[in-house]
């Protein structure tokens, strides 16, 4: 029986491309070479499997294009790059890659919440510079994380995984915000109070974006917004770019709306905003949430297993869409 056809969107472990060619034969593109979508559509074309990353847009137009495709793979949680429903009606099956970065992640948005609050990207950058001459009273004095109210929008795994860290860890008062409540067990785990939007702005000291990007959730945080959080406080967004109006935040930033911001995700990126660049209270990072070896590991033998079970009539492990097959 001829082996089924898979497409590597991006350079992966190699080890993830041995695992899969036991099952089909894998186009690799381990030069990393990121496609325009016309190029990947081009390579898709004949192939019943891509492994994709959130960068890879798989829409009605590629699936148009690519009768033959089955299933697609989403080396990410997040899977705003997928269009379900098309895929869904092309009875292509889509899965993500959830679960196994929630730590890892949480981990990042709290170092992010830190590096914000006490300064430590401008004042590395003043060290480097050669400017530290003599230590000063107020020199780089921040706000403090510990005992301060955390504000979470968004309140999935990821977000949960940051309240016990704040709450346990760090003796911060949790306030959340979510399109639904959380159980009052998971509640009580986390020690996060449920407020309304408004309230989180008002309240928060520190506020993390964790929701999923989508059509609702776009500039959810804008110039109204940031106007409403308190002038001393700091937002950080590990969620998706688009989120958050990164214009208006540079603007809220200059003008001191806001105290500080600290991001891992841009809305053009790997483009950021001119002004984001321009102002010194604000730590940036190049979308490295779930960038430990151990949990992007995880994340690509997730998006593998997947595949082999697909390919190999095996239940799906984290479909995001019903089973195809059937
Ligand atoms: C990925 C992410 O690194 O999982 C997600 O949703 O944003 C990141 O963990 C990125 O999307 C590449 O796949």
């Amino acid at each position: 029986m001829n082996k089924p056809k898979i497409l590597m969107a991006r350079a992966v472990f190699p080890d993830i491309i041995a695992r899969l060619e036991q099952v089909a034969d894998v186009e690799a593109n381990q030069a990393d070479v990121v496609w325009s979508k016309a190029e990947l559509t081009e390579r898709l074309r004949g192939k019943q499997g891509v492994f994709t990353t959130g960068g890879d847009r798989i829409d009605a137009e590629v699936l148009a294009a690519c009768p033959d495709l089955r299933i697609c793979a989403n080396m990410a949680v997040g899977y705003n790059n997928f269009d379900i429903p098309a895929m869904t009606a092309a009875r292509v099956a889509a899965t993500n890659a959830p679960d196994v970065l929630t730590e890892t992640t949480a981990d990042l948005g709290f170092a992010l919440m830190m590096a914000t609050a006490r300064r430590m990207a401008e004042s590395e950058h003043f060290l480097r510079a050669g400017q530290w001459t003599k230590w000063s009273f107020d020199m780089f004095a921040g706000s403090d994380i510990h005992g301060a109210t955390l504000g979470i929008l968004g309140m999935g795994r990821i977000g949960q995984a940051i309240a016990r860290r704040g709450a346990l860890g760090f003796g911060m008062k949790v306030v959340y915000h979510n399109r639904s409540r959380l159980s009052p067990e998971l509640e009580a785990e986390c020690k996060a109070r449920y407020v309304s939007k408004d309230e989180l702005l008002a309240q928060a000291d520190h506020l993390i974006l964790v929701l999923p990007y989508s059509a609702s959730s776009h500039h959810a945080i804008g110039a109204a917004e940031l106007a409403q959080m308190k002038p001393t406080a700091t937002l950080v967004n590990i969620a998706r770019g688009g989120i958050v109006d990164d214009a208006a935040l540079a603007q809220a930033l200059k003008n001191r709306t806001i105290a500080a911001a600290g991001l891992d995700v841009f809305e053009e990126e790997p483009k950021v905003h001119p002004g984001l660049l321009e102002v010194p209270n604000v730590v940036l990072t190049p979308h490295i949430g779930s960038a430990s070896i151990p949990t992007r590991m995880a994340m690509a033998g997730l998006a593998a297993d997947n595949l082999i079970a697909f390919f190999t009539g095996k239940p799906l492990l984290t479909p995001l869409n019903p089973e195809p097959r059937a």
